[in-house]
C-alpha cells in the first residue's frame, strides 16, 4: 500500500510510538517558528526547561503581532524575546520584517519537514510540502528544548482540484470553496491533502493561502506535494538547494476524500461573523462597504500584492471607504517600492502599513460603529476587528481591491482585466531584519521588563472535586472569547493577571469576579470549545481563575492540548444531552478524581443539587493522563527523554 504525504513525514520522523490513527506518537520536530504574542509566554517556558541551546534544525522568533508600541509593554516583550533567542540560538526577526508565516514560507520553509509554531497558521508552510503543526506556546517551547512533539496520529483527507481555474480566482476562493462544503469543524482530526490536475495551475502562494486557512477548518495541517512550481518558487527565493521533490504515491490510502473542479469556482465571500458562512461574491455584490483590509499571513504575497497595485493603477479608491494595505514581509514591500507598485497604491489613495499582523488582530483599524468591513484575511469572529458590532466579510485581494475602488462589494470577474503579473527572477533578499545568534549564546542575558509576569502552575489534583458552574456556553467558543485580543489588550499576553480581568467578559462582564470568588469551578460548552488561535492564554488565565475543569461536547484540538499542559481537565459529555440537564446554578461533584482517571476514561460524576449521575469522558493517552496526575506538562516533562 503506497503511503500519503503525511505518513511519509511521519514514518520518516517519528521517535516513539505507533503509527495509527488516532494514537498519540512522538515525532522529531526540525523547525520551530514563534511570534511574540505567543512568544513571550513560550520563552518563559523555555526559561524554566532552560536548554544548553535549542534542539532543532532551525528556530525563529518573529516579532509581528504586537507592533503598536503604545506604551512600554511591547517594546519591553520584544527585548525580552530577542534576549531568548540570542541566549539559546535562535534567529530573531525584527519588528518589521514581516508575518511570520510569510517569512517563514519565503525563507526557510522545506518539503517533507516538520515545524511546529506558537499560532494556529503555521500550518502555511504546508503551500511547500511541509507537515507544520500550530501548537501552543508550551509544546513549541519543549520543541525547542527536547527537538520532539507530541501529537496524535491523524487521518488524512484527500482533496482533489482538477481543471483550471479562472484567472481571477485566488487560492482564497478555492479554501473558501473547501470551507463552505466541510465546516469550520470539517477538518477535525485530519490533515488536508492537496493532489489533482489543477496543481499545476496554483502556485506556491495561492497553495500557502489555502493551507493558511485550514486551520480554519480545525485541521491539524494542510499539505500540497512539491513539484516544479515549489522548485521555481525556490528559485526565485534564493534557495534552489531547499527543493526536493515530493509526492505522494498513487496508490495511497485516504480516510475521506472531496473533489473540486476549479474551472466551477466562483470568486468566494465569507460573510459575518464565521469563515465558514460563504456564498458567491456576485450573490452578495453591490452591498455598501466602508473598509477594505488587505494583508494578513492568508493574502500578503508578492502576486497578492502585485494584483492589487495593477488593480489600483490609474483608479480612486472610493471616497466612503478606507483602504488599508499590509504586505505580508519587508522584502516584499521592497519589490513593491523598486518596481512602482507601491506608488500605483498610494497614487490610488491606500494606507500602506508595515509589514505585521496589524488589523488581522485588532491592532489598530478597527471599523466604525456597525462598520462594514473587507478583509483578505482569515478570520471574521464577532469582534475580533476591535469594533464589536463591526460586519466583517472575508474575500481574496482581487475581491477586496476592485471593491475598494467601487465602494461596494464587486465581483472581479465582471471586470475582465487581466490580473498576470510578471514574476521576477530572483526575489533578493532583505537580511537586514534577522538577528543571527553568535558568541557564547549563554553569555547574552536576559533582559526582562516590569510588564512581564510569572505564568501561573497548576496545583496537584485533589481527592474530591465539588465544581461550581462557573459559565454555560454554546457552540464554536473561539478562543478570542476566552482572551479577547486587540489593541488594548495584545500587550498584556506576558501579564496574565492583567489578562485574566477579561475572560469570556462579553458573555458575562462579571466572570473574573465571579471566578475569584468561587476559587475552583467548571466551564460548561458545547462543539468545538476553543476554536481558532492557538493562545494558550486561555488555557493560563482560566487556570489563573482556579478554573479546575471544562466539560464540552468537543473541543479544538490546539485548545485541547493547552488545557491538558496547564493542568485544566478537558472532560467530553459522554452523552451530549447531558449538556442540557445541567444548570447555571448547579454544580459537578467528582470523587477520588485521580484513581479515576488512571483506571479509566469514564468518570463518574454527580449533578448538585439534582443528584443526577452523569458520565465524563476523558479520553487521554498515558502520557497526557500522566500530565494531568501531574499537575501540568511543565512538572512532568523535566525528567523525559525521547531518543529515536
Ligand atoms: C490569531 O490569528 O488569532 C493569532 C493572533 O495569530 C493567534 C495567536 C495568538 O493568539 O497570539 C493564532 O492564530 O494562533
Ligand atoms: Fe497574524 Fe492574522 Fe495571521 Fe494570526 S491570522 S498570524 S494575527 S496575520
Amino acid at each position: 500500500m503506497g503511503q500519503t504525504l503525511t505518513a511519509k513525514i511521519l514514518s520518516s520522523h517519528l521517535l516513539k510510538g505507533e503509527l495509527s490513527i488516532g494514537s498519540e506518537v512522538a515525532v522529531k520536530v526540525n523547525q520551530t517558528l514563534t511570534q511574540d504574542s505567543t512568544g513571550t509566554m513560550a520563552y518563559l517556558q523555555l526559561l524554566a526547561l532552560d536548554p544548553d541551546k535549542v534542539n532543532t534544525d532551525l528556530s525563529v522568533a518573529y516579532i509581528d503581532h504586537n507592533m503598536l508600541q503604545t506604551g512600554f509593554e511591547n517594546a519591553d516583550d520584544h527585548a525580552f524575546i530577542q534576549s531568548v533567542a540570542q541566549h539559546y540560538g535562535i534567529i530573531y526577526s525584527k519588528a518589521g520584517g514581516g508575518i511570520c508565516h510569510q517569512v517563514h514560507l519565503e525563507r526557510f520553509s522545506k518539503p517533507n519537514t516538520i515545524l511546529i509554531g506558537s499560532d494556529s497558521h503555521t500550518p502555511t508552510c504546508g503551500g511547500v510540502g511541509a507537515l507544520a503543526i500550530g501548537a501552543g506556546g508550551l509544546d513549541v517551547a519543549i520543541g525547542m528544548a527536547k527537538g520532539f512533539y507530541f501529537m496524535k496520529v491523524p487521518k488524512v483527507y484527500q482533496i482533489i482540484l482538477n481543471g483550471k481555474p479562472h484567472p481571477t480566482l485566488n487560492g482564497k476562493d478555492i479554501i473558501l470553496s473547501v470551507l463552505k462544503a466541510l465546516t469550520v469543524t470539517g477538518g477535525v482530526g485530519y490533515v488536508l491533502e492537496y493532489c489533482g490536475d489543477g496543481l499545476k495551475y496554483l502556485s506556491v502562494t495561492d497553495r500557502a493561502t489555502i493551507c493558511n486557512m485550514g486551520a480554519e477548518l480545525g485541521a491539524t495541517s494542510s499539505i500540497f506535494p512539491s513539484d516544479e512550481n515549489t522548485r521555481q518558487y525556490m528559485i526565485q527565493q534564493g534557495r534552489p538547494s531547499d527543493y526536493l521533490p515530493f509526492s505522494a504515491d498513487p496508490d495511497a490510502n485516504y480516510e475521506a476524500s472531496l473533489s473540486l473542479d476549479l474551472s466551477q469556482i466562483a470568486p468566494m465571500i465569507a460573510k459575518p461573523h464565521s469563515p465558514d458562512n460563504v456564498v458567491k461574491v456576485s450573490e452578495v455584490a453591490g452591498l455598501k462597504i466602508d473598509q477594505v483590509a488587505i494583508g494578513s499571513c492568508t493574502n500578503s504575497s508578492y502576486s497578492d500584492m502585485m494584483k492589487v497595485a495593477r488593480i489600483l493603477k490609474g483608479k480612486q479608491v472610493h471616497p466612503d471607504v478606507s483602504l488599508v494595505v499590509t504586505p505580508g514581509s519587508a522584502n516584499i514591500l521592497r519589490l513593491l517600492a523598486e518596481n512602482g507598485a507601491l506608488s500605483d497604491m498610494i497614487s490610488a489613495g491606500a494606507r500602506i502599513l508595515e509589514s505585521g499582523c496589524g488589523p488581522c488582530i485588532g491592532m489598530g483599524q478597527a471599523p466604525k460603529s456597525n462598520g462594514v468591513s473587507l478583509r483578505t484575511f482569515n478570520r471574521n469572529f464577532l469582534g475580533r476587528s476591535g469594533t464589536q458590532n463591526a460586519q466583517v466579510y472575508l474575500v481574496s485581494p482581487e475581491t477586496a481591491a476592485y471593491s475598494a475602488i467601487e465602494g461596494s462589494i464587486s465581483d472581479p470577474m465582471a471586470h475582465h482585466d487581466d490580473l498576470s503579473i510578471i514574476q521576477p527572477i530572483t526575489f533578493g533578499q532583505v537580511d537586514r531584519y534577522f538577528i543571527f545568534p553568535k558568541g557564547k549564546l549563554k553569555d547574552n542575558p536576559i533582559q526582562m521588563g516590569p510588564n512581564i509576569k510569572p505564568f501561573p502552575l497548576a496545583q496537584a489534583l485533589p481527592n474530591d472535586l465539588t465544581l461550581p458552574v462557573l459559565i454555560k456556553l454554546k457552540d464554536n467558543i473561539t478562543t478570542d472569547d476566552i482572551v479577547p485580543s486587540h489593541a488594548k489588550l495584545l500587550p498584556y499576553r506576558s501579564n496574565i493577571p492583567y489578562l485574566a480581568d477579561f475572560c469570556l467578559t462579553s458573555f458575562d462582564p462579571e466572570l473574573p469576579l465571579k471566578a475569584k470568588a468561587l476559587k475552583g469551578s467548571i466551564i460548561i460548552a458545547k462543539e468545538n470549545y476553543g476554536q481558532g488561535s492557538s493562545r494558550e492564554h486561555a488555557a493560563l488565565i482560566p487556570l489563573y481563575l482556579q478554573v479546575k475543569a471544562v466539560l464540552a461536547v468537543s473541543f479544538a484540538r490546539i485548545h485541547r492540548s493547552n488545557l491538558i499542559n496547564t493542568g485544566i481537565l478537558p472532560f467530553v459529555f459522554e452523552n451530549p444531552m447531558d449538556y442540557d440537564e445541567i444548570l447555571d446554578s448547579d454544580s459537578i461533584q467528582i470523587h477520588d478524581v485521580a484513581h479515576q482517571i488512571s483506571l479509566s476514561d469514564h468518570i463518574d460524576a454527580i449533578l448538585i443539587p439534582s443528584q443526577k449521575r452523569i458520565v465524563l469522558n476523558l479520553k487521554l493517552s498515558e502520557r497526557e493522563k500522566e500530565i494531568l496526575l501531574n499537575a501540568g506538562y511543565l512538572n512532568y516533562i523535566k525528567g523525559l527523554k525521547v531518543t529515536q
